[in-house]
């Protein structure tokens, strides 16, 4: 037969992704799970026909130019998107894909999560216990903000947004989406759309984040937009730590004007704004959302179709640029 075509993979990737890869490929792995740099991404590239990238490894447009031209498909280990240079792939010819679809039900667990987690005061109770400081029960002792029964508003309906709304309904809770399209209205069960995501801020006892990151969203949530919501609500994001202007959210939240917050993703990644630490009402977690065995598996097996796909000619099933 032909040659197999030479795969570069970023990361060290779940064992079964490995493996497959392993199969169908000449691979050149790094071994260990220090992101690679530009310089150090072209330089590996070297003699690789496509690249197997995740959300957190930037592919700029100087590192997407300064590639092989041996290097014809990028797949990234992600739904998300906004760490390629896609305009610079799409001019270099080089193809796209990513991973959306098998890591909805994972985030959106998490983002529930991270909903409950904040409002109960999960992250406070937990230290207030593991660190021996709890001496008894009290009935005013970590009183959080009741889910149940309370208005949530989605900002992104996708595919994410649509597995929050669900589990909110087993919640009881009032659901309000705002998105580019409204959705048709057999698939939107019962939430309420809103044109103007502004005026949906106003009725928001919790806000989920659930957007793309784009110029266009960079900071959405800012100092005017929290203060529309109610006092007191609850903010969550599983999407992208760059949606949100961190000095404005950790201010809201030092004054009081929210309650609590439940970050599963920042800006500066993996850094951490001081801010933030220092705040007890945050329930935070290091991005793993999409952080489960099957998930994880599904993410590469899912990458590896569009590979497989792109080098048997055909069109890769979610190719992006
Ligand atoms: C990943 C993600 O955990 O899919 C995405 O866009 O952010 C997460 O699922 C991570 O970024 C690995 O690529």
């Amino acid at each position: 037969g032909t040659r197999k075509p030479v795969l570069l993979l970023t990361r060290r990737y779940p064992d079964a992704v490995m493996a497959r890869a392993a199969g169908d490929y000449e691979i050149m792995t790094n071994e260990d799970d220090h992101p690679y740099g530009v310089d150090e991404m072209i330089r590996l590239a070297q003699g690789a026909d496509a690249m197997l990238v995740c959300a957190v490894d930037q592919v700029p447009a100087d590192l997407i130019r300064g590639l092989p031209d041996s290097v014809r498909m990028i797949a990234t280990f992600s739904v998300g998107t906004d760490h390629i240079d896609l305009a610079a792939a799409k001019e270099r010819g080089v193809t796209v894909a990513n991973t959306p679809g098998v890591l909805t039900d994972a985030t959106a667990d998490i983002a529930f999560l991270l909903l409950l987690g904040a409002a109960r005061r999960a992250a406070e109770g937990e230290r207030l216990i593991r660190e021996h400081r709890w001496d008894g029960w009290a009935p005013t002792q970590l009183v959080g903000v009741h889910v149940t029964g309370k208005r949530l508003a989605i900002l992104g309906m996708g595919r994410i947004g649509q597995a929050m709304a669900r589990r909110a309904q087993g919640f009881d809770m009032e659901i309000h989406y705002h998105n580019r399209r409204r959705l048709p209205a057999d698939q939107e069960a019962g939430a309420i759309y809103h044109a103007d995501a502004d005026e949906m801020l106003g009725i928001a006892d919790f806000l989920s984040i659930h957007s793309p990151a784009t110029p266009e969203t960079r900071h959405w949530l800012n100092a005017g937009r929290i203060a529309r919501l109610p006092d007191g609500a609850v903010v969550v994001n599983t999407a992208r730590g760059t949606l949100v202007d961190d000095e404005a959210l950790i201010a809201a939240l030092r004054s009081g004007k929210l309650a609590a917050a439940g970050l599963d993703v920042f800006e500066n990644e993996p850094k951490l704004h001081p801010g933030y630490a220092g705040l007890p009402n945050t329930f935070l977690l290091p991005h793993l959302g999409s952080a489960t065995d099957q998930t994880r598996d599904a993410m590469g097996f899912k990458a590896l179709d569009n590979l497989d796909a792109f080098f048997a000619g055909r069109e890769p099933p979610d190719r992006v640029a």
